[in-house]
């Protein structure tokens, strides 16, 4: 899989070398890019941010920098990568977003804007929906208390992505016509994190690439760890205990040292249920009945 972050503090990302994400990293299985928003700026003060129309307190991204930013990550794939390698000079002409300026195809080495006919890139600039299939287009994750909220179910289905990219915004936010221009080239979605304020996108951008990227099979070294988790399910995991037995005049449930396995099982169900109903109601009301059992509906 790979993933593309732009922030304005790519130290942020710095975490992301490290652990698991790390590893998959160097193991080949993710490629992760930072990018720094302020090299796609043009005035010698590397301006991103300006005064909001309207007025209001804070300061809004500024539109064009996104946007050159975004450009560099639909028109090149990343270098050396099989899917870069596979696409074909006449294929590449059609993911590539209408220049301005001739860029020169690094297969063919001809100006692919002389590939693309003139009324074909008008089209192309000022068509108001989606030219490109979805599969076409990489998710654009702009993280945002204003999104749809993370979980589980969105993680796994970003798992299942061949090209995820990430938008930091700081400030008061981005301006809303990049959302609306990205859609040409991205799948846009605003993601939440929850119900508070973070001052930036980056820690949100932390959370969601670990949540993701071990999904990404091959990543966690036991899958079968990934089975047994908070969530996984729609509950709570159960509790835990390793030795000693007793600790600090602290036992642990008796079942757990029985050796029986379906004893065990069901000890664990019934933990599951009985946490998430008492810390988390809303998780038991979301419950499909069908996966409840008659054990289940007794705890
Ligand atoms: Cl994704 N971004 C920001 N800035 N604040 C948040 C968030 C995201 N999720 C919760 N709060």
């Amino acid at each position: 899989m790979r993933i593309d972050v732009v922030s304005i503090f790519p130290e942020y990302l710095a975490a992301l070398d490290l652990s698991l994400i790390g590893k998959a990293r160097q193991d080949g299985l993710l490629q992760l890019k930072v990018h720094d928003l302020r090299d796609f700026t043009t005035d010698r003060h590397r301006t991103v941010d300006d005064t909001p129309y309207g007025g209001g307190a804070g300061m809004v991204m500024k539109p064009e920098p996104w946007a050159q930013a975004l450009e560099s990550l639909v028109a090149t794939p990343a270098a050396g990568t099989p899917a870069a390698d596979q696409v074909s000079a006449s294929e590449r002409v059609e993911t590539q977003i209408a220049p301005t300026t001739p860029v020169v195809d690094q297969v063919s080495a001809t100006p692919v804007v002389d590939q693309v006919s003139a009324s074909e890139r008008v089209e192309t600039q000022t068509a108001p929906t989606p030219v490109q299939p979805d599969a076409a287009r990489p998710i654009l994750i702009v993280p945002s208390p204003a999104g749809e909220v993370f979980n589980q179910a969105l993680a796994y289905e970003l798992a299942t992505e061949d090209h995820l990219v990430f938008a930091c915004g700081r400030y008061e936010g981005i301006d809303e016509r990049v959302l609306e221009w990205a859609a040409e080239h991205f799948r846009v979605r605003p993601v939440s994190l929850g119900d508070y304020v973070l001052n930036g996108g980056e820690v949100a951008v932390l959370a969601m690439v670990e949540a993701v990227g071990r999904l990404v099979p091959g990543v966690v070294g036991n899958p079968e760890s990934l089975v047994e988790e908070s969530h996984s399910d729609g509950l709570l995991e159960y509790p835990v205990y390793t030795k000693p037995s007793d600790w600090r005049g602290r036992g642990i449930p008796e079942v757990l040292l029985s050796g029986n396995h379906a004893k065990i099982a069901r000890h664990r169900r019934d933990e599951q249920l009985r946490r998430t109903a008492e810390r988390r109601p809303d998780l038991i009301l979301a419950l499909d009945p069908e996966t409840l059992d008659t054990a289940d509906r007794a705890t």
